[in-house]
């Protein structure tokens, strides 16, 4: 049986011999405290400010008596300052108000925004004291209760603790409310994973018993992952709280901000809650994800998940330690042991679901605008492109389509043949895709706009407080929003998709605004004064209100109101447009969604909304797409050469050698801007642009591949260096490179000007992907040439990564050959693998529909061996194999014991080349050479 009970800290609080009672003058609230020495060093809160504590006791009054009060400041203030848990997260507190609080006052010579609170929670304030715990069928369980009223309104005064080891390394605890239910995030998890016996799980979980908090601790080594006794628990109805101390301070997660690969602890908070927003620093983004991961500094990591969906800011602090701010919902965490880092992921994916596996077509390229305003106009651009032979998957369309700018129609003038071209693109092999925004018009005359007009019949829209059709204002003019978490509205949006599509044969959609974005403030009749619009306290976010941008969140949705639903926007209607293009088209279907919620990745891709075309946009789209992988939405992407503002032509080409490393690669430029397609710019420009487009063609078995593992197994396809290499403290903050899988490393320039790229390789030997040219670092940067037609790509030793001659379309390029770069180790070995199918149907995977090539090779061949096959490789041959790091100059060699002729060897690079095969992928394949 699972060691989950009252452990040490139990034995702690019996031993303590000295109780002082403390009775406050304003509150009238007695609590006894313990200044015990063993308490203090078993609750890990730090003494280390001794000079500090010297002089507090001027500044602290928290009772008359001088002596106690004297006694109060050392023992129960006493804590360091980065240590300090803010007790006015709510609000800034003066000394008096903080001190009827029951905190501690001690200001700070010299402060401003940001820094360490002057207002703070004592050792041990007072919170709520915990019951016995007893077995569950799930795990085990206990009461909470609060012996006296809290400073907030509304205190929930008994909450029910229930702890749920569910797997080795995944441990669930939730706190609710026993009395009357609270809301819960509804969609995210499927139910009931849990198995009660546990043997020997990763963790060990303790208690304080009063005040109330738990401690998770790394059984192995004994580390403590959290521990919330350092500050209290709170929770009030529209406000909870609770804070934890962090084993390091490398810390990732909690987006969707404007930020690098690891969190600023230095005193700052981030808050979710979604917005339409253009990336910038400290802005609450697109989307939320209550996710961190924590490097914990040897090689092994831990991860938090806290399923709330309410808007929330989460405070950080140099201890380290970080402190939730909830407005509603319960506490629901999971937290994942790992312990590497890249397991702790495949946790928290296990949990909300892995991400779908993408069509095929929608790995190549995307050619996007806002401003292609006729159909003639669009097909230009792919003729285009088409003329400059630069690959070209995807064509898109943004509202200029749309019949004064509501979805489901098509504008007559410019788009009248709209199907006539969507059916030519297909012609050419290409895929065709649409806008599609939330908002529904609803001031068309009656009887002239039949989306708005169903709607309105089945009561598919979104209601405000008193329960009249919530209108607000978006594109069209007067807009409804659909209530995705409605079932109906899920019939009425896949019967609108199933009509538009019987017309316009789109191939996916691409759902926009769904934050759900509003350009009145909350309705155009404004909101109630309520205590959901004005809640007592309102995290830090941007327009400084709730419905800011957004819809009333007192308005009613189907399962509860916008207040606790409103992060989940663009998670339903990603749902729920992903199941209608499944059954009007039943293949894979592609979604692409701004806004986010964990578990988007199950259904939709995500680019990172309106990024500026500028060179610091370009260098943090890199974290953007990389965290994203960590929330399980692998594929994902930022507008290439940027949507806001000109573009150069250096930033485009810069933009479009990187986005070919993207897992999504879509061009998209705002309306007013100057054009930006690859075509547009000089012959040597469009070269470069060619050029790696071009590579990311020839990698796609590759990355299929890749997604291939992410949606089987839930892992990431573009990867941070430090999930690949967590022992390797120059890895831990790197995210200017990145890698695909675990076998290409991606150095892209990011400067304006630079020819050359300064890139860490991790120790061991990396190959030149363009020239097989090995590096042997020791774990060490080093400085690599890259001229404007270069991207730095290198093959990590031992990998095999197949790929395919490209071609303008992955229709087409899915029937050339395929070739293999085998990447010698220093032990003289490599692997790979393929996964592949026809790219579109539906869960090949799940129903064995597919073909499995496993590629190895030792000193002196390689082997290509199908370990499945479902048809999907019929027809299709191995071109050529490229060996990089052989050592001796090859005399002869043997494809399938045949003699090959068409084979080079370069003594500079140490490259074997045998080009000119022609052999089945369907059988094993032997390339050998002496
Ligand atoms: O209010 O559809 O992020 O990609 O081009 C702007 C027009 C609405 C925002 C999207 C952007 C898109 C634009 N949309």
């Amino acid at each position: 049986m699972a060691r989950i009970c009252c452990g040490p800290l139990h034995t702690f609080a019996l031993l303590t011999s000295v109780f002082l009672i403390l009775v406050h003058k304003d509150k009238n609230v007695s609590f006894a405290f313990s200044p015990s020495a063993e308490w203090q060093h078993s609750t890990n809160i730090s003494y280390r400010s001794v000079q500090f504590r010297e002089n507090l006791s001027s500044n602290v009054t928290v009772s008359a008596d001088p002596r106690t009060h004297t006694r109060y400041v050392r023992d129960q203030c006493g804590i360091a300052v980065e240590s300090r848990i803010n007790c006015g997260c709510d609000r800034s507190l003066s000394r008096a108000d903080c001190e009827a609080r029951g905190c501690c006052y001690v200001p700070l010579p010299q402060s401003g925004l940001g820094g360490p609170p002057w207002c703070f929670y004592p050792v041990r304030y007072p919170g709520y004291k915990m019951g016995p715990l007893l077995p569950t069928e799930k795990g085990q369980r206990a009461t909470l209760a609060r012996s006296a009223p809290s400073y907030l309104p509304r205190d929930i005064p008994t909450l029910q603790l229930d702890l749920m080891p569910e797997t080795l390394g995944r441990l669930h605890l939730t706190l609710k409310d026993p009395a009357s239910p609270r809301y819960e995030v509804p969609f995210v998890t499927s139910q009931s994973r849990g198995h009660k016996d546990i043997q020997n799980p990763l963790y060990d979980v303790d208690f304080q018993p009063d005040p109330f908090g738990f401690i998770v601790r790394r059984k192995s080594n004994g580390r403590v992952l959290l521990n919330t006794t350092i500050g209290p628990l709170l929770f009030a109805d529209q406000y909870v709280q609770l804070s934890t101390s962090m084993a390091s301070s490398v810390i990732s997660g909690l987006g969707e901000h404007y930020t690098p690969i690891t969190l600023d602890l230095n005193w700052t908070s981030v808050s979710l809650w979604n917005r339409d927003m253009a990336p910038h620093r400290s802005a609450n983004l697109y989307g939320s994800h209550p996710f961190f991961l924590v490097q914990e500094g040897d090689g092994q990591a831990h991860g938090v998940f806290l399923l709330n969906s309410n808007a929330m800011e989460v405070f950080l602090q140099p201890a380290p330690a970080l402190t939730w701010v909830t407005v509603g919902g319960i506490l629901d965490f999971y937290i994942f042991l790992g312990p590497s880092p890249q397991s702790v992921v495949q946790q928290y994916h296990e949990v909300i679901g892995y991400p779908m596996m993408p069509p095929y077509w929608s790995l190549g390229f995307h050619l996007c605008r806002w401003g292609y305003t006729s159909t003639n106009i669009t097909r230009t651009v792919v003729q285009l492109m088409r003329q400059a032979k630069i690959p070209l998957d995807v064509q898109w369309n943004d509202l200029d389509y749309a019949d004064q700018r509501r979805v489901f129609t098509f504008d007559l003038q410019r788009f009248g043949d709209l199907p006539r071209m969507v059916e030519e693109f297909h012609q050419l092999g290409m895929k065709y895709v649409l806008i599609l925004d939330p908002g529904i018009s609803s001031a068309s005359p009656p009887g002239s706009y039949k989306p708005f007009d169903d709607g309105l019949k089945r009561g598919v829209f979104i209601k405000n407080s008193t329960g009249q059709i919530l209108i607000g204002k978006v594109w069209p003019g007067p807009t409804a929003f659909p209530d995705f978490t409605n079932p109906t509205t899920q019939d009425w949006w896949t019967d609108c998709i199933r009509v538009f599509h019987s017309k316009v044969p789109v191939d996916g959609l691409w759902i926009d605004m769904n934050e759900p974005s509003n350009f009145v403030q909350g309705s155009v009749d404004g909101c109630p004064d309520s205590d959901l619009e004005k809640p007592p306290y309102t995290p830090g976010v941007i327009g400084g209100q709730l419905n800011a941008g957004t819809l009333c969140v007192s308005a009613q949705q189907y399962l509860s109101n916008h207040y606790n639903l409103h992060n989940l926007y663009g998670l339903t209607e990603a749902i729920a447009t992903h199941r209608a293009l499944l059954k009007v088209k039943s293949t894979r279907p592609f979604v692409l969604s701004r806004s986010s919620f964990p578990g988007l990745g199950r259904f939709s891709a995500h680019w990172t909304g309106d990024v500026r075309s500028d060179w610091e946009q370009l260098r943090f789209s890199i974290p953007g797409v990389l965290l994203f992988g960590l929330y399980g939405v692998p594929l994902v992407g930022a507008d290439v050469c940027g949507f806001g503002g000109d573009t150069t032509e250096e930033l485009c080409v810069r933009w479009t050698q990187l986005g070919a490393f993207y897992p999504f690669m879509r061009n998209h430029n705002d309306k007013p801007n100057a054009p930006q397609e690859p075509f547009v710019f000089s012959q040597q420009a469009q070269d470069a642009m060619r050029t790696a487009i071009t590579l990311r063609y020839s990698l796609l078995p590759f990355l299929y591949t890749l997604f291939h593992h992410t949606h089987s197994s839930g892992s990431t396809v573009a990867r941070p260096l430090f999930l690949e290499f967590p022992t390797d403290p120059d890895c831990q903050t790197i995210d200017r490179q990145f890698l695909w899988g675990s076998s290409l490393l991606i150095s892209p320039v990011l400067e304006e000007g630079a020819l050359e790229v300064t890139a860490y390789l991790p120790p061991g030997t990396w190959y030149s992907l363009h020239n097989g040219e090995a590096y042997y670092s020791k774990g060490q940067y080093i400085l690599f040439p890259a001229p404007l037609d270069t991207i730095n790509v290198h093959v990590r030793e031992g990998s095999i990564i197949p790929q395919q001659v490209p071609a303008l379309t992955t229709t087409a390029s899915r029937r050339n050959p395929f070739t293999l770069i085998v990447a010698l180790s220093v032990g003289n070995w490599a692997k790979g693998e393929l996964f592949w199918d026809d790219g579109e149907s539906l869960d090949t995977f799940e129903h064995g529909n597919y073909s499995y090539v496993l590629f190895f090779a030792e000193e002196s061949y390689v082997v290509s061996k199908p370990v499945k096959l479902n048809g999907s490789l019929d027809g299709l041959v191995l071109g050529e194999v490229r060996v990089f790091g052989v050592r001796a100059p090859p005399t002869s060699v043997w494809a399938n014991g045949q003699k090959v002729h068409d084979f080079s060897y370069s003594q500079d690079t140490k490259v074997l080349t045998v080009a000119g095969l022609d052999l089945p992928m369907t059988a094993m394949i032997t390339v050998q050479w002496s």
